[in-house]
């Protein structure tokens, strides 16, 4: 480990020029976040300000932080999963002046700690992937919260639990919901997952997915993603679900739907994708198949129930990276892929970068605006906040000039006939 104090402390920061030449090549798929580089490197709207971060460390999100660094911010970094940080793009990082505290494989006290070294520096702004930070500020440093203008949050669950505090009146500073937009949700979430989630499965079993029974916990944004593209390899998907309107539209996009007892049976791959834990639990691993291969795809490591797996096992170990053999009581095999953890961050490197680069648009555009409005005196109440409609429209709109494609532009007159309540048919 490299560790210098208030600095950085990074697996070893020998691997900084190949993380570089990750990041250059995230930089040359990310034109929307570089653009906005262009434009804010020059007003530094972000100066004076001090950002702790605590998101997956990856090529893509040193875009991100090298971004916010350029508009003004004093940035310092952890990443939100003890499996997903890219040692080589931590150790760039930190050879380029952003202080980041990160490492692949942590320990649960050597990834809080990280967290922890973020806040010495009382930031005035917080950046979360799923809330660990924010959830850090209000349980364990309150008194950080005064100087903290607001926060913003990148993932579904995050989202979900800061609202269910907002309603509690238990938040204790802003937060703007960018898993919310538009322009995030509709995309990482489904377009990312589905090709990431697939992309670490590969990684760590290099199996043939055509043909396979594949099923997929949860038909939410991540799973119908992670069902599109399964769908697309050619397997036959199998979608579980507990919520009426979300297995109707499984079932009318072609998917079988079953409970996860049934689905338990025939098997090949699993790849949870709720949010929830329990998914899979030991009921459901005692009828597996042998050589059943199992995965998360959701934030949390809680979907997988391993220690249930545990209990009916008499043996495991590592056969592939990323991929541990489970030898039950009764005989049969079961493949747990990255310690049930996000399978897309922990055995590949998360979504393409051309999908982040609109999730991260988003991020890097909601801090501009909470700065912007502490410039003026604005002081938000402790809510979530969605982000603007017309933020998401001008990403899309920038992220479709980058790819070459024009669209049409509404006329007065049809403005004018859209609102007008008069016109018959
Ligand atoms: N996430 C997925 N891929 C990522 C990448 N390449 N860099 C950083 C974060 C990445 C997680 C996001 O999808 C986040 O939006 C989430 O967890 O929902």
């Amino acid at each position: 480990m490299d560790f210098k104090e208030g600095k950085y402390k990074v697996r070893d920061i020998k691997l900084a020029s190949e993380g570089r030449k990750k990041i250059e090549w995230a930089e040359s798929r990310m034109p929307v976040l570089m653009a906005l580089r262009e434009k804010y490197s020059k007003t530094k709207p972000l100066k004076g300000y001090k950002i702790a971060g605590c998101l997956h460390v990856t090529k893509e999100t040193a875009v991100l932080v090298e971004t916010l660094k350029a508009a003004g911010a004093k940035v310092s970094w952890s990443g939100c999963n003890p499996l997903s940080t890219q040692d080589d793009v931590a150790a760039a990082l930190a050879k380029n002046g952003v202080e980041v505290y990160a490492w692949h494989g942590q320990n649960v006290k050597e990834f809080y700690w990280s967290i922890e070294r973020t806040l010495d520096m009382k930031p005035n702004l917080t950046l979360d992937d799923g809330a660990d930070l924010i959830f850090t500020v209000h349980n364990k440093h309150p008194e950080l919260a005064k100087n903290i203008i607001a926060g913003t949050e990148e993932t579904t669950t995050g989202v979900h639990r800061l609202r269910a505090m907002a309603k509690a009146k238990k938040l204790l500073y802003p937060i703007i919901a960018v898993n919310d937009a538009e322009t995030k949700w509709d995309f990482d979430n489904v377009y990312g997952t589905g090709q990431s989630s697939i992309d670490g499965i590969l990684r760590a079993t290099s199996v043939m997915l055509a043909g396979k029974n594949f099923v997929v916990a949860g038909y939410g944004h991540c799973g119908k993603g992670v069902a599109m593209r399964a769908k697309g390899m050619g397997a036959n998907v199998i979608i579980t679900e507990v919520k009426p309107t979300a297995a109707l539209k499984a079932t009318l996009e072609g998917f079988r739907v079953m409970k996860m007892d049934e689905a338990a049976k025939i098997g090949d791959i699993f790849i949870t994708a709720t949010g929830v834990k329990d998914i899979i639990v030991k009921r459901h691993f005692e009828k597996m198949k042998d050589g059943a291969i199992v995965c998360n795809t959701g934030h949390y490591d809680c979907e997988l129930n391993l220690e249930d797996l545990a209990e009916i096992s008499e043996k495991k170990r590592l056969v592939r990276d990323n991929n541990e053999e489970y030898t039950l009581k009764n005989g049969k095999r079961i493949y747990v892929l990255a310690q049930g953890r996000l399978v897309n961050l922990a055995a590949a490197e998360g979504h393409p970068s051309e999908v982040m680069d609109m999730s991260f648009a988003n991020q890097f555009m909601s801090q501009i605006r909470m700065a912007e409005l502490d410039k003026e005196g604005v002081l938000l109440d402790p809510d979530v906040y969605d982000i603007p409609e017309s933020q998401d429209q001008e990403i899309a709109g920038v992220k479709l000039q980058t790819m070459g494609i024009k669209i049409d532009k509404l006329s007065k007159e049809q403005e004018k006939y859209i609102d007008d309540y008069s016109a018959g048919t």
